[in-house]
């Protein structure tokens, strides 16, 4: 028994060890099926090389840090937090992964849903118009990056572009939302076929995209809660304050107050600033001014404490305290 009990230790050890916590997806079809619109030597070295690439280098960043827990849309949501290394490849896995999704070789599509092509009238006229904004933000994208078919906190869908690993979720971009449409205009996306051609590789990949699998996608994040958590994030004065209390608080965490100590009038005038700033209208906001205040008052007291010269002791009791009050504010906002 004891033997038993030693082996499977030994195992999950073992797993434990050389698990990674992202591995590249499956193709749905092989690399073939994809032409003429994209050659199957194209799709083979996208896919088996560059997006494994994305893959090995993000599992190599975060490995031995708080990262290798965290998901990957939270690595992406505050990829201005994280470094570029974990930006570019969190970012390279994601949309990589997306691309290949809605991808289909056109005898295998599915019919778009009422519902998209509602929505797609609404806020486009017409699935052709789509396609012009679509097309004429990949191909003007200078560069490397990705054209998006994004689904903003208000729910409505609309179309941006982003540099190199980039994406719409991240709050490195001034427009996010969720993507339910992933277009690669990277040259390793399409150089050996169609060379200089951008348009061209554009005109074939709008005709491998699934609209049956993008309305699945466009169903999903409409009953998303990431879209409550984008709007909330669209506070910038809740996000200033976020960024000087992750920036001292997580320090004092493990011990370190000198951020906090040469921070601590700063962070006190964005707790004022935020105070006074007005939510994202869409969010119910029922006694989040009172926390705000309470929140105000802390930071009052830490800078206080620091001027005072208060041991790291009584400071980092005094940062957990406004810590859990910032997410109890931060928890009190729902749409
Ligand atoms: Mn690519």
């Amino acid at each position: 028994m004891k033997k038993i009990l030693f082996c499977l230790s030994i195992f999950f050890l073992a797993t434990k060890l050389f698990s990674q916590p992202f591995s590249l997806p499956k193709l749905k079809y092989d690399y073939t099926s994809y032409a003429p619109q994209i050659d199957a030597l194209t799709m083979e070295i996208h896919h088996s090389k560059h997006h494994q690439a994305y893959v090995n280098n993000l599992n190599k960043a975060i490995v031995g840090t708080r990262m290798e827990s965290q998901s990957l849309m939270d690595l992406l949501f505050y990829a201005g937090f994280r470094s570029d290394v974990v930006r570019n490849n969190a970012g390279g896995h994601y949309n990589h992964t997306l691309f290949w999704e809605i991808l289909a070789p056109p005898v295998a599509h599915s019919e778009i849903s009422q519902e998209l092509s509602n929505a797609i009238t609404n806020d486009f006229k017409s699935i052709d118009s789509l396609k012009k904004v679509l097309l004429n933000a990949a191909s003007s994208r200078f560069g490397s990056g990705w054209a998006w078919l994004v689904l903003s906190p208000e729910k409505k869908l609309i179309v941006t572009s982003t540099p190199n690993q980039d994406n719409p979720i991240m709050d490195v971009v001034t427009e996010r939302g969720i993507p339910i449409v992933a277009i690669d205009v990277w040259e390793h996306a399409y150089y050996l076929n169609y060379q200089n051609k951008r348009m061209d590789y554009l005109n074939a990949v709008w005709s491998l995209i699934d609209w049956g699998i993008v309305s699945t996608k466009y169903n999903a994040a409409i009953g998303d809660s990431l879209l409550i958590e984008l709007e909330k994030d669209n506070w910038p004065a809740m996000k200033d304050f976020h960024k000087v209390m992750a920036q001292t608080f997580h320090p004092s965490e493990n011990g370190d107050l000198s951020p906090i100590r040469a921070r601590s009038g700063e962070f006190l005038a964005k707790a004022i600033l935020l105070t006074g700033s007005n939510p994202p209208k869409s969010l119910k906001t029922e006694g989040v001014h009172e926390g705000l205040l309470k929140l105000e008052n802390k930071c009052a007291e830490i800078n206080t404490l620091v001027k005072k010269g208060a041991k790291d002791k009584v400071l980092i009791k005094k940062m957990e305290e406004s810590h859990d009050l910032f997410h109890l504010v931060q928890g009190l906002c729902h749409d």
